[in-house]
């Protein structure tokens, strides 16, 4: 059997199914033999765009997508989108063709090991025609139970051997691996002592199970619950959900969660946006982190307790251990629990201020729009009334970021695709893509600056062609805002980072897309005959917003540079 087909019989066997693209030779044979194999295969414009939309896809799918790319210039254009699977901990398959070992001289040739490291992600390789398919089920078993990005190289003269079929794969999971018991009996004291527990959820509580798990445990101890940027949505429908915590949180839930007592990090880095820097923990408050790869635990901040342990496995135990844990006996003088004493952070009193303030969009503000220029809060707001509330919101990165994650609602933890481990613009518009395709029952939303909008243009055709349902809103300044907040008030010269108008609307129809241009609310009314109808083109929205100010969130942004 060739190898490209053995390989692609072995990845489609152990349940990989859906592969992003850009096709040259060296890739050819293989993305055809997984199509063969019943893979679906995605064509993108841009290698980078293929690699956000692969990216993307499974985070919402939650188990590897493939991405499929050509020798030298298709893995290096490429390179951004990898990074931010590789730093986000995507489980991706990056198939890589590469030249031959001894083609010596050839225009393609890099070191694909050496770049692939550089970027964080795992770097494999096919051996020779014998391996080829253990190297490549390892691969796919790498990403898929350690949630990496493995980059998997595939030399022309290997892929173009012969193999023998050694028989078909086991797809079965490796099983997640629970907390030691000392550490999980460590937790539960501290929780059965807390009186005002906060739980921060990240990344590695995206699921239903873990939501579960962690709802439970946060009942025994009275938590309130919040999340990281990255897990957005995962508590929604709780009446203890605070949303996200860091940069985003609103000034009700920065409040409740720098009043915590005990702080407890679930799958999640807390990191300087979680944390804002910091100053979102308490000076005494106890910290905690939960992560099942240990070297996580205290990576971002000194932590009092690491747990190293499956979240959902680690919250059943620790819920179970503190049934049995004797509890503390309320302060004398009482605390703010209200009505119901002995349930830690929770009383009717803070679920009713929770549900009349936790939202940003219940935060007064005074609205900028001038009837030329529209205010961003205005304009997210409107849409988060107009939009179906099962959507999925993917944001790109820039100054307007902080508009659609602190004004648009979402629906769980699925109806957000942040990617900005990497802090790159232009991946937005591919990631909306990728989650499109995932999810192919919900709305998406991509949520753009102009610039990042311009820089992903390309796979507005993909989106086009694939008749995706989106909506596309760009917060179209004409400026690289970010670096107009950045350096506008110490008064340099701004020429660089600021563009003539562009008629955004005009160039999304060239590309087949419904658009709009929208300067008012009033504006708005295609996009809402557009959702009445759907049309099977994207809608572009290019909304022209005021600037006269940054992003307020954004100081905390220049303060990590
Ligand atoms: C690939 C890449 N190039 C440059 C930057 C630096 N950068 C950060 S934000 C930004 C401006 C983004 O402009 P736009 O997309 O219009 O959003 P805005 O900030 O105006 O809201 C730039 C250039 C980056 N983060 N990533």
């Amino acid at each position: 059997m060739k190898v490209t087909e053995a390989i692609a019989r072995e990845l489609t066997g152990l349940g990989a199914d859906t592969v992003f693209g850009v096709v040259g030779s060296g890739n050819f044979h293989l993305t055809n033999a997984l199509i063969a194999h019943g893979a679906r295969y995605v064509a993108a414009r841009h290698e980078c765009g293929a690699a956000s939309m692969a990216d993307a896809w499974a985070r919402l799918a939650g188990r590897p997508a493939l991405l499929s790319l050509h020798q030298g210039p298709g893995f290096t254009n490429a390179l951004t989108g990898i990074t931010e699977a590789a730093k986000s901990r995507t489980p991706l398959v990056v198939l890589a063709a590469d030249v031959s070992a001894g083609a010596i001289t050839s225009n393609f040739r890099i070191d694909v090991a050496a770049i692939a490291g550089a970027t964080g992600a795992i770097a494999a390789r096919l051996h020779s025609p014998g391996f080829a398919v253990d190297d490549a089920a390892r691969a796919y078993r790498m990403a898929r139970d350690e949630r990496r990005t493995v980059v998997l190289a595939l030399p022309l003269d290997v892929q173009a051997g012969e193999c023998s079929w050694p028989g078909d794969p086991d797809p079965r999971l490796t099983a997640p691996s629970p907390p030691p018991e000392s550490q999980a009996a460590n937790l539960a004291t501290i929780l059965a002592g807390a009186a005002r527990p906060v739980f921060v959820a990240g990344r590695g509580a995206r699921s239903t199970a873990a939501r579960a798990a962690l709802e439970q445990l946060a009942d025994e101890c009275g938590a309130l619950l919040a999340t990281s940027a990255a897990a957005k949505g995962l508590f929604r429908g709780s009446p203890w959900d605070l949303d996200v915590s860091g940069g985003f949180a609103s000034p009700l839930a920065a409040e409740l969660i720098g009043n915590a007592d005990v702080l407890v990090g679930w799958g999640c880095s807390l990191n300087m946006w979680t944390t804002r820097h910091g100053t979102l923990i308490g000076p005494r408050t106890t910290l905690v982190q939960v992560d099942c790869d240990s070297s996580a635990n205290g990576r971002h901040r000194r932590v009092h307790l690491g747990v190293t342990g499956d979240v959902t496995l680690t919250a059943t135990a620790v819920a179970e251990l503190l049934k049995r844990e004797p509890r503390e006996p309320l302060p004398a003088g009482g605390t703010d629990r209200g009505d119901l004493p002995g349930t830690g952070y929770r009383s009717a009193a803070l679920r009713d201020r929770i549900a009349a303030g936790i939202r940003w969009r219940d935060v007064p503000y005074d609205d900028e729009s001038d009837g030329k220029r529209i205010d961003p809060r205005t304009l997210t707001i409107a849409l988060d009334d107009m939009l179906p509330a099962e959507r999925i919101v993917a944001v790109d990165s820039g100054n307007f970021m902080g508009y659609p994650s602190m004004f648009l609602s979402v629906p769980d933890a699925d109806g957000f695709c942040f990617t900005q481990a990497y802090q790159s613009i232009g991946l937005g518009l591919a990631s909306a893509i990728g989650s499109a395709i995932a999810r192919p029952d919900r709305l998406v939303v991509a949520t753009l600056g102009d610039g990042g909008a311009l820089m992903g243009i390309s796979e507005l055709e993909t989106a086009v062609r694939l008749e995706l349902p989106m909506v596309i809103v760009v917060y179209d300044d004409e400026a690289y805002g970010a670096e107009v907040h950045h350096f506008g008030p110490d008064a340099y010269p701004l020429g660089t980072v600021r563009f003539p108008p562009a008629d955004l609307a005009a160039i999304a129809r060239g590309f087949g897309c419904d658009a709009v241009t929208v300067r008012d609310t009033a504006d708005l009314g295609p996009v809402r005959d557009w959702l009445g109808s759907r049309t099977g083109r994207p809608m572009v929205i290019d909304a022209k917003v005021t600037s006269d100010r940054g992003a307020w969130w954004l100081e905390e942004a220049f303060r990590g540079h």
